[in-house]
């Protein structure tokens, strides 16, 4: 289990430094070109390549969960005011740095204050809480913790819905790849699996939104939750629709299906597309095809190299690639801590 440990975060790395390449590239990229710079050009790479916001976050997740050895909201929030205030160009959001100016300057009781404040009270559709949530997944000992602690982690920096499920799907889908023995991937089961979380979500939110709409009846309510969420259960549905059409899909097609986008609802389908379509036949093709799909490259692909890492393992990511991102050695370390920390924690339990 150690390797798919390492696998997850060196995998979410890698892709982050691959697809940084073509962050922002509007429209699909041609396969020729991702594989070009992935297997060849980087080899002419001089100094590492660098990561960015996408690893920042989670290494400093991988640092709060290692120093308090248990998942603190508190702890989190610091560690991701500490590492933006170190390395602020690493390419964050252009909205998430008023959170952490605010986390800063007020540290206020509740850490989930200064996001919910943000977009009119909507707070931040982004996938920031998604790229960020791999260690979350190797952490928790349940599907039920994983969630838990996804949602919590999302809340400092993402109060919209949509950012919150997108990192919650995200999580569950590594924690869902880390106990699964490839090659053999049933793909209609993962997605099944996915369904039903989605599911699960999307009632709790209606629930939660009727009952707020009974209390505030007759009162101003101070804050505006979207009336109606996106569906990820809907997406991940043409999902399962569009790989068991057994044609070969164009990278348009997907992207038309999915987006490819900063807001979480296209990058989360896209990343878990991205591993369920290439990722059964290798981590390498997982990287290249998420990449292929423009857009929001470094983000999509370190998700799907998350996914993909937690399913393949350490082993099966190219040397090449290990040997020419920067922070590898950092992830591998965060990995073997996660690791023994929830060895103990199994003990305990
Ligand atoms: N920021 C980038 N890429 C831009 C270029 C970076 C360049 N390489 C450089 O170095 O300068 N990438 C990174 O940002 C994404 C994660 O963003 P996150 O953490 O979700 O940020 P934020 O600011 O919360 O949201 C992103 C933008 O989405 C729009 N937005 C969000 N919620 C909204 C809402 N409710 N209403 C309207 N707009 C909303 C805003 O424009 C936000 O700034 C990753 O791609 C990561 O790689
Ligand atoms: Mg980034
Ligand atoms: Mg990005
Ligand atoms: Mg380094």
């Amino acid at each position: 289990m150690l390797h798919k440990f390492r696998g997850t975060l060196v995998g979410a790395l890698v892709g982050d430094c691959l697809g940084s390449n073509y962050e922002g590239v509007v429209g699909t990229i041609l396969w020729g070109e991702v594989t070009d710079y992935t297997l060849n050009r980087i080899k002419d790479e001089k100094e590492p390549i660098p990561y960015t916001d996408d690893t920042a976050m989670t290494r400093a997740i991988c640092k709060s969960l290692t120093e308090e050895k248990k998942y603190d909201n508190r702890s989190m929030a610091k560690a991701f005011v500490q590492e933006f205030y170190k390395e602020p160009d690493r390419g964050y959001g252009a909205a998430v740095g008023t959170v952490f100016q605010r986390l800063r300057d007020t540290n206020p009781e509740d850490v989930t204050l200064p996001a919910r404040s943000q977009f009119d009270g909507q707070g931040s559709y982004g996938n920031g809480a998604a790229m960020r949530i791999s260690p979350v997944a190797l952490y928790s000992l349940s599907s039920s913790e994983v969630q838990k602690n996804a949602k919590e982690n999302a809340l400092i920096t993402h109060a919209h819905i949509n950012g919150v499920n997108g990192a919650i799907l995200q999580a569950e889908a590594v924690f869902r790849s880390l106990p699964l023995e490839p090659p053999n991937l049933n793909t209609d089961k993962f997605i099944d699996d996915l369904l039903e979380v989605a599911k699960k979500l999307e009632q709790e939110y209606e629930e939660s939104t009727c009952s707020e709409e009974k209390e505030n009846s007759g009162h101003v309510s101070t804050s505006s939750p979207p009336k109606k969420p996106f569906s990820y259960f809907k997406k991940i549905k043409e999902m399962k629709e569009l790989l068991n059409k057994g044609e070969t899909l164009k990278p348009e097609t997907v992207v038309e299906t999915f987006g490819n986008g900063i807001r979480a609802e296209e990058a989360v389908p896209a990343a878990i597309f991205s591993f369920l379509h290439k990722g059964r036949v290798s981590f390498q093709e997982s990287i290249n095809y998420a990449i292929s799909l423009g857009g929001d490259t470094d983000t999509i692909a370190s998700m799907a190299g998350a996914i993909s890492g937690a399913y393949w393992g350490m082993n099966e990511i190219p040397e090449l690639w290990k040997s020419k991102c920067e922070g590898v050695e950092e992830a591998v370390e965060f990995a073997n801590k996660i690791f023994e920390l929830k060895k103990e924690r199994k003990d305990d339990n």
